[in-house]
């Protein structure tokens, strides 16, 4: 049994490492609410660039970064296109319908990626009878389908369709980060085919808070509104900004070695007896897996695994997931296999 704690729950587990502690010791900090926080202003205009886009917006956590952009692009009473397991429609609350007032329309995905074609007829006539579809909400990387990569193309063509029709774009890119990395496609590239886009610091890159929206300077303007209603406008973050700098400079540039583990622990346990694991989801930092022929659910194997000191969550009501993280080595990716051996030939 690993003597450490190894946690795969989420790559949200991260703590600040010691060069990170120390930006923020050193951050210089301004109220933000007063626009008075330099490094809060570094960052905004470091990650508009990053993208290419004019301006951008530091946010509490990356759920705040969707509900203040689903609220600045909708009216109550719209219709949101999304995929059937994104995140905003399973894991928030039911912010969407609470707070921005708007329908979700989850569309079935392939491996959660859309195609132009499913977005095109799910687009509601303007014929008076129904709620007018005015947003199409993507997902990349897309958590519950297992950290899937949207295809360039496929962005483009569901952009074209959208716009053809008026509806605007919006990325949920919480992990836009490691789509990015793993398929070699610039953020710029990916961030030209929507209207906004959102990132998350605070998970594969390490960062203990902090999401950005970003977008055009108009935009930029109507979400910060949103944010102060929401409650999440803040005062001296230049120490959480820091944080976030210090991650795109030292923690972006090695997301690939989460890949790797990622990828050596999946094909470890697609080999285990009970298992059922599609290779061809794991393209980032994320492995998602049926346990459903070990005849256990997924909360006793969770338990049996935290026993052994390996933590991971149950996904859905046969599925577990682990996902791997800057403070998760190779090494530990070993031994987490070893204790799932045990764990899981005690299921037979
Ligand atoms: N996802 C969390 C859980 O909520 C499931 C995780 O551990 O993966 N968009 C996507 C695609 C996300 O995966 C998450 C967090 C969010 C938005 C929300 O971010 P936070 O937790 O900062 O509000």
């Amino acid at each position: 049994m690993p003597k450490k704690l190894i946690d795969l729950r989420s790559d949200t587990v991260t703590r600040p490492s010691p060069g990170m502690r120390k930006a923020m010791a050193n951050a210089v900090v301004g109220d933000d609410v007063f626009n008075d926080d330099p490094t809060v202003k570094i960052l905004e205009a470091v990650v508009a660039k990053l993208f290419g886009r004019e301006a951008a917006l530091f946010v509490p956590s990356g759920t705040m970064a969707n509900q203040i952009s689903l609220r600045a692009w909708t009216r109550p009473g719209d219709e949101v296109i999304c995929e059937a397991d994104a995140h905003i429609l399973h894991y928030e609350m039911g912010a969407a319908g609470a707070l921005a007032g708007v329908q979700l329309r989850p569309l079935q995905g392939k491996q959660g990626i859309l195609s132009a074609e499913q977005v095109k007829a799910a687009i509601r006539p303007r014929d008076g009878h129904q709620l007018p579809t005015t947003l199409v909400a993507l997902e990349n990387s897309h958590n519950r389908a297992g950290g899937t990569v949207y295809p360039l193309q496929v962005i483009k063509d569901i952009s074209k369709v959208a716009r053809a029709k008026g509806l605007r774009m919006y990325l949920d890119g919480a992990r836009i980060w490691n789509a990015s990395a793993a398929s070699g496609v610039p953020l710029k590239e990916y961030a030209r085919q929507f209207n906004s886009v959102s990132a998350c610091f605070s998970k594969g890159l390490g960062c203990p808070i902090g999401s950005i929206v970003i977008g055009d300077k108009e935009f930029v303007a109507r979400v910060r509104v949103f944010r102060r209603m929401y409650g999440g406008a803040m005062r001296q973050v230049g120490v959480l900004a820091a944080c976030a700098l210090y991650a795109l400079k030292h923690n972006l540039p090695r997301l690939h070695e989460d890949h790797a583990k990622a990828r050596l622990l999946a094909e470890g346990l697609a080999e285990l007896p009970g298992v059922d694991l599609d290779l061809s989801t794991v393209q980032t930092n994320i492995v998602v897996f049926d346990v459903s022929r070990t005849g256990k659910t997924p909360e006793v194997l969770t338990e049996r695994l935290a026993r052994a000191n390996v933590l991971v969550v149950p996904f859905g009501a046969t599925r577990l997931r682990a996902v791997c993280h800057l403070d998760v080595s190779r090494a530990d990716i070993l031994s987490v296999l070893r204790v799932f051996q045990r764990v899981f030939r005690r299921t037979r």
